[in-house]
């Protein structure tokens, strides 16, 4: 018989975008102008049918929701936070410093300096509190992640990445048949 957690991951498709009953991920992001780099992880877990919520938590601007966020994760169910920010992005590594569940840290480019700064105010956290950090604005790599950490544990979904990638490959292989023709 399949184990519990390969019954919830395989459970009908809901909408793209919306809450499911038992998110495994959580993804959060400072402002809903972070919205168009985070969809993209969400797009990642709804290909994969893995549960998720997303919402909205500002490290500076709502702090309270941020410790109770944090706090609360992992007994609500949660297995990966998916944190994006961006500037002065401190979201990812208090909400590191406040679960112990992995977190995915998305740095966001905002309208000054590139996202570098979001880059290394996500990666530079102190030893001892991980944040595993995806490239600036790689929404797609935070989702793709976050499956990775729990197909460690499930097979069917580790057999889905494996099958995701060969996928990407053949895709690959198919331009350069196209460009050596
Ligand atoms: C950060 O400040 C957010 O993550 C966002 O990337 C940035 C700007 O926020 P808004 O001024 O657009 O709300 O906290």
């Amino acid at each position: 018989p399949a184990a519990a957690n390969e019954v919830q991951l395989y459970a009908p498709l809901p909408p793209p975008g919306r809450s499911h009953a038992q998110p495994l991920v959580g993804i959060i992001m400072g402002s809903d102008s972070d919205l168009p780099v985070m969809r993209p992880a969400a797009a990642m877990l709804d290909l994969f049918r893995v549960p998720y919520e997303l919402t909205i938590v500002s490290a500076h601007r709502t702090p309270d929701r941020l410790v109770e966020y944090a706090r609360s994760a992992a007994s609500r169910g949660l297995r990966v936070v998916i944190a994006g920010a961006g500037g002065a992005a401190h979201l990812p590594g208090m909400v590191a410093a406040m679960t112990p569940l992995p977190v995915v840290g998305v740095p966001v480019k905002g309208s000054s300096l590139d996202g570098v700064d979001s880059l290394h105010s996500i990666v530079q956290m102190p030893r001892g509190v991980p944040v595993a950090t995806v490239a600036i604005n790689n929404g797609t790599n935070a989702g793709l992640l976050a499956v990775r950490i729990l197909s460690a544990g499930v097979p069917a979904l580790a057999d889905a990445m494996d099958e995701y990638m060969k996928k990407m490959e053949a895709e690959v292989l198919a331009k350069v048949d196209k460009l050596e023709q």
